[in-house]
């Protein structure tokens, strides 16, 4: 089995993204699959086109695009992604977007990745984890939209799901009444979550 794994590069004016550092820190613990990672840009389109080739690259079985979601308390896997960017934060090229239908395509797309499954097999590992209904409307939703609806569009058989991850403690240093959680727990949340696909 071949699983892409994908984090993102810093934004927001933080020094780090945990998603890109726990990416490459579970794909050094899994064994059980071939692993790709690609850390993508936190840039509108730009993001779908570097994931699409990594798909187009790679051809994986399964996708898991991963991204920070400062404020979260632990690993949450995105039920469904939406054709709306609307975010009055820039992203990393200055844009900002408050654009409904940005990608073509149906309103709302679904997680293929089996979400329930996912968040029991964290909690069987022993750490917290939910299905989040809301992936946001900047950057990761984008992207997540984007990987389905290509995926869909061509009739590719690859699983698709996105991990929304907490900051790390050193991001919360300056902001304790942020949750964290270490980036050692939030990689093994995630060999724990794609160990479901084995
Ligand atoms: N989180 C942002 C974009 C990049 C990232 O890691 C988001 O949740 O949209």
């Amino acid at each position: 089995m071949k699983i892409l794994l994908t984090g993102f590069e810093p934004f927001g004016g933080e020094e780090v993204n945990p998603s890109w550092q726990a990416v490459l820190k579970a794909a050094k613990k899994i064994d059980f699959a071939e692993i790709s990672t690609v850390c993508l840009p936190v840039e509108y389109y730009k993001s779908v086109d570097a994931a699409i080739k990594a798909v187009n690259d790679f051809c994986p079985d399964a996708v898991l695009l991963t991204g920070q979601a400062g404020g979260r308390t632990c690993v949450s896997f995105e039920n469904a992604a939406v054709n709306i960017a609307d975010s009055d934060t820039g992203d990393n090229a200055g844009k900002i977007l408050h654009t409904v239908n940005c990608q073509g395509g149906p309103d709302r797309l679904f997680s293929t990745l089996p979400i329930k499954e996912t968040v029991d097999a964290v909690n069987k590992g022993g750490f917290p984890s939910y299905i989040s209904h809301n992936a946001g409307r900047f950057v990761c939703n984008h992207v997540f939209y984007g990987v389905l609806k290509y995926v869909s569009d061509k009739k590719l058989d690859i699983i698709v799901g996105f991990a929304h991850v907490p900051f790390i403690p050193a991001q919360t240093v300056n902001k304790p009444e942020k949750p964290s959680m270490s980036l050692e727990n939030i990689a093994d949340s995630l060999v724990a979550a794609l160990e479901v696909l084995k």
